[in-house]
């Protein structure tokens, strides 16, 4: 009997326990917002914890296979580290493909990089902006061929 009570209370401590710390691991491996948006029309934006974050890609309309230039402004927020661009496809592995991106004025980042076309004939790309410290967010948005 005592023994029995023991269990059920080692059992309700270890759900706690679970309930606990699973969404705290399960956050910090969570896929970042993804926020569709228009690339050849202007601007991407959105918000990292509270800082504004936009991405433009030049020249437009923007085309695979071709070098493009990746512009990256905050608003609000301090910087600890230069952001990064990780471009890749929605749910495909397209390899590793990483715009390093340089300080180019206040707030604004900038860098250069090569979308390529990819097999299967989607278009769909995502860039995801990474603002080391801050967090990152997928921008997703439609690639000319
Ligand atoms: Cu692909």
């Amino acid at each position: 009997m005592q023994s029995n009570v023991k269990v059920r209370m080692f059992a309700a401590v270890f759900t706690l326990i679970m309930f606990t710390v699973c969404p705290i691991s399960s956050s910090g491996k969570s896929e970042p917002p993804r926020v569709e948006c228009d690339v050849h029309a202007g601007p991407c934006r959105a918000d990292i914890s509270g800082t504004t974050v936009s991405l433009d890609i030049e020249p437009k309309p923007v085309k695979a296979m071709r070098d493009l230039a990746f512009t990256v402004t905050f608003a609000g927020g301090t910087l600890v580290a230069a952001p990064y661009i990780d471009l890749g496809m929605p749910n495909m592995n397209m390899g590793r493909n990483r715009v390093i991106l340089k300080q180019a004025g206040d707030l604004v980042y900038r860098g250069e990089g090569v979308i390529v076309r990819c097999p299967s004939g989607s278009r769909i790309w995502k860039a995801k902006v990474t603002v080391p410290e801050v967090g990152s967010v997928e921008f997703v948005f439609d690639v000319i061929y």
